[in-house]
């Protein structure tokens, strides 16, 4: 378990005001959970930035219809299988799917295979969020 350690800041009266009520709409409970947050985030867009090992999920949008474009799509996940840890599906409708692709491996390998799916034809929208895998985290 880390152990705590108590610190104080400085910033302006209005800042800590509307850091106060964006945390209250947020649900925070105290200053510190909401500060312990940030950092987290800072600390995954650096491992992001350094091409550390990260895990992911690609939701993609697409027309089944569009020619080829399924076979490209698990050729695609074939091609990245190291990084392809799992597939989820669903058909939205009688032309339109979700696919959400859980990815892990290096920020810009992960990123590339998310270039290359987003841009095939017929996707209509889709979107990566890459986070931590939780290690170097606390
Ligand atoms: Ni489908």
């Amino acid at each position: 378990m880390s152990s705590l350690v108590r610190t104080g800041i400085s910033l302006e009266r209005e800042l800590l005001a509307d850091f106060d009520r964006l945390i209250a709409r947020k649900g925070y409970g105290s200053r510190s959970e909401a500060i312990r947050d940030l950092v987290r985030e800072h600390s995954v867009e650096a491992d992001v930035a350094r091409n550390k090992v990260i895990v992911g999920a690609l939701t993609v949008v697409y027309d089944h219809h569009q020619p080829r474009l399924s076979e490209r799509l698990i050729a695609a996940q074939h091609h990245y299988h190291g990084k392809v840890l799992a597939t989820t599906h669903v058909h939205l409708d009688a032309r339109h799917c979700l696919e959400v692709v859980i990815v892990k491996g290096r920020s810009a390998e992960v990123q590339h295979l998310a270039d290359h799916i987003l841009s095939l034809r017929g996707v209509k929208h889709g979107k990566l969020v890459m986070t931590t895998t939780g290690k170097q985290l606390k």
